[in-house]
């Protein structure tokens, strides 16, 4: 047919082959290749058509890259119905994922036939979008409401036997598809099996509960998006209106989607995340090191999760520690989170028990002689990691690599207690370390390629997104978050309440506010710092005064049972304690600060913007590569909200320009030492280029 679709008669079936590497998506190429080789199968002697796929999957989609471009006939929906009017019998063969696009093609054949180990599912919702090409009203037709709702509605993959249970999938085989898949075909024509279009068949109606129950559960798991809303309208519509009237509605809420900025900021996140993994000026056929196993210094709770996620992974851990005592407490709480893991359903008892036989503990540092990475995790204190440092290079091997997990320290000032700074890096990792997504990569002066490169491709291995840093305190995250707490102390000694502050961030998208996560924390982390530096480095006291009052007064935060908020020892769940707006309000006054109404606006532009102008500097300084690492950074390690595209999108989108004004404004009220924009900000406004620009041009 063309470059991406091959069209060979296999006696009475005609094979349409689609081979558009790397996942098969849905180009212009390989929808007309498709709807060239339904029509010429319509008058060539065949009695049916195969769709299948070349390479590592099944067509996993609409092609992403299209999006925001002109769209090019032919249009998806108006292929995938031809393709289901075909008179001969039309017969997708699954593989690898089936998705989005690709699985509505499944949809609009016939017949579906998958191997074991295929997954099929409509994840458009987590771009933002909605499935475009008849997939919210195939599915329901096929597989019911409820099901369908879970479908669409999570995004998520399914396995092809389960998918057969809905009857999404007809048969499932093992081994070898291309041959399984002709069999089949020539089962159905031996059979005289009629075509069958779904399009023809009704929705079995449900109850409105149903939809309402989507809806409440869409209000919590995806707060503030859109998509969700419009997929139920859908999925409902398909269920009282015909085919082709349902399409027509699918069809304009999806190019009401496609216009929506949380699709684009959504889209900018798919892109960014794979974006991430690749390490500028690295060469992606870098020679890596070996990993096949691995120590941890330090068996607290980081040490502990970070043993954790190899183990999972599949690799063994030796976990070293002071002494007995502190191995034995460190594989106690290893324990409990395993069990934690099997009582929540996360994994079955035989697996858990499988990953913690991975980890071993031991005392003394000749146990690492072997291992080909080590990971410290022990407290914030430089000396003593220079120290461990100093001892892992006398113990392990040569090439083995040596991480840190330090939040803040100088990566550089560590390598150098080593004879070997090139094995050195930093891998930051985020608590609960076996749980959160993100591991922030630091990248020394010395770091050698290839070692970076090993814990980059590592990183994938253990479930995390990567990102890589440069050597600053704090990194990308915590450097930035300075100024996001120091803006949120703020509005809250000027006129806010911790209930206030915080329901300006959570309402805005993200996953806690501020205040919470300070207390989650701990406020005696920030005070113990503070206490250490001299009373003229600590920065504006207005916004630290609330927090060290409240420490002194023994409210650590949730640890203590109080903090800016009070805690039922039971369910954790926090209310607001008057003795602690009194104090806000007593060192307002002391400070001689007039409270003043701050609106969630306010709030709002203050924190976000404070982080993005931080971002900023951050990328002129090189510390960030690119601007989409930044935001992967927000997404997967502070619980930003993906629909706003991280910290440097959202401020993009709300036009740089007019972010600038703002932190001008800012400047004016608050003052330059907190509020001077970043000079890249200023240089790209002056030019009137997008930071996007600014990137593809670096
Ligand atoms: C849709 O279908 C809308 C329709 O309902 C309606 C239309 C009217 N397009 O993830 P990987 C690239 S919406 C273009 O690292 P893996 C990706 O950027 C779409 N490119 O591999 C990467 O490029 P690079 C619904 C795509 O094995 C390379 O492929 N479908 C697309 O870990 C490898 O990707 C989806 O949302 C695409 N659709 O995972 C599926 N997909 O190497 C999105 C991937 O240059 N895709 N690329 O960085 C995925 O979930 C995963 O990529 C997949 C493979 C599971 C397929």
């Amino acid at each position: 047919m063309n470059d991406v679709v091959s069209y060979v008669m296999d006696g009475e079936i005609a094979v349409v082959t689609v081979n558009n590497p790397p996942v098969n998506a849905l180009s212009q190429a390989v929808r007309q290749g498709l709807l060239d080789a339904i029509r010429r199968s319509a008058d060539d002697g065949s009695r049916a058509v195969l769709i299948l796929c070349e390479g590592r999957t099944f067509i996993a989609g609409a092609d992403i890259t299209e999006f925001g471009k002109p769209m090019a006939e032919p249009y998806l929906p108006d292929l995938l119905n031809e393709i289901e009017a075909s008179e001969k019998l039309v017969v997708a063969a699954i593989h690898g994922t089936a998705l989005g696009g690709g699985f509505e093609t499944a949809l609009a054949s016939h017949y579906r036939i998958a191997v074991d180990s295929a997954k099929v599912g409509l994840p458009e919702v987590k771009l933002g979008l909605l499935p475009g090409a008849g997939g919210t009203q195939r599915a329901p037709r096929i597989a019911g409401v409820a099901a369908s709702l879970e479908l669409i509605l999570s995004g998520a993959p399914i396995p092809a036997a389960k998918a057969g249970q809905f009857g999404l999938v007809d048969k499932v085989v093992p081994g070898d598809l291309g041959a399984a898949a002709r069999e089949y075909v020539r089962e159905l024509l031996d059979a005289g099996t009629p075509v069958r279009r779904t399009s023809e068949q009704a929705v079995e109606a449900v109850g409105d509960d149903v939809f309402d129950t989507a809806a409440a559960s869409v209000a919590k798991r995806a707060r503030g998006q859109t998509a969700p809303h419009r997929i139920i309208e859908c999925v409902r519509t398909a269920m009282t209106t015909p085919f082709a009237e349902g399409q027509k509605r699918e069809r304009e809420l999806f190019m009401e989607s496609m216009q929506d900025p949380q699709s684009k900021a959504l889209q900018h996140v798919f892109f960014a995340e794979r974006e991430a993994a690749k390490v500028v000026g690295i060469d992606k056929d870098t020679p890596l090191r070996d990993i096949n196993s691995m120590g941890v210094i330090g068996g607290g709770t980081m040490g502990g999760g970070i043993a954790m996620s190899f183990a999972n992974a599949g690799i063994p851990v030796t976990l070293i520690e002071i002494n007995d005592e502190a191995l034995e407490r460190g594989l106690a709480i290893i324990d409990s989170n395993y069990a934690g893991s099997v009582k929540r359903g996360k994994l079955s008892e035989d697996k858990a028990a499988d990953c913690r036989g991975r980890i071993t503990g031991a005392t003394d540092y000749a146990a690492l002689a072997d291992v080909d990475l080590v990971i410290e995790a022990v407290f914030e204190d430089p000396e003593l990691k220079k120290e461990i440092f100093a001892k892992l290079d006398a113990a392990c091997k040569p090439g083995a690599i040596l991480a840190t997990n330090t939040s803040y320290q100088d990566v550089n000032a560590i390598a150098a207690a080593t004879g070997r700074p090139e094995d050195v890096l930093g891998m930051h990792f985020f608590s609960p370390a076996h749980i959160m997504k993100l591991l922030e990569v630091v990248r020394g002066d010395e770091t050698a390629d290839d070692a970076l490169a090993t814990v980059m491709k590592l990183s994938k291995k253990i479930r995390k997104v990567a990102v890589v840093s440069g050597v600053c305190y704090g990194f990308i995250g915590n450097r930035m978050l300075q100024g996001y707490f120091r803006e949120a102390q703020l509005c809250l000694v000027e006129g806010g309440s911790p209930e206030s502050v915080d329901k300006a961030m959570f309402d805005w998208g993200m996953a806690m506010g501020p205040i919470s996560v300070a207390d989650l924390a701990g406020l005696d982390v920030g005070y113990k710092a503070r206490q250490a530096l001299p009373a003229d480095e600590r920065g504006d006291p207005a916004a630290y005064r609330v927090p060290d009052v409240l420490v002194e007064m023994g409210r650590l935060g949730q640890k203590s049972g109080k903090g800016f908020y009070n805690y039922d020892p039971e369910t954790r769940r926090p209310s607001p304690d008057p003795e602690v707006q009194a104090v806000i309000e007593r060192e307002a006054a002391a400070l001689g600060i007039e409270r003043r109404e701050i609106d969630a606006q306010e709030v709002v532009d203050r924190l976000i913007f404070a982080l993005a102008n931080e971002g900023f500097r951050i990328l002129e300084e090189g510390i960030a590569q690119r601007p989409g690492d930044i935001d992967i950074v927000y997404l997967y390690g502070y619980g930003f909200p993906a629909w706003r595209g991280g910290p440097m999108h959202y401020v993009e989108s709300v036009g740089l320009d007019k972010a600038l004004a703002r932190i001008e404004e800012f400047r004016e009220r608050f003052g330059d030492e907190n509020w001077a924009p970043a000079p890249l900000l200023e240089k790209l406004v002056a030019e009137g280029r997008s930071l996007k620009d600014w990137a593809d041009r670096k």
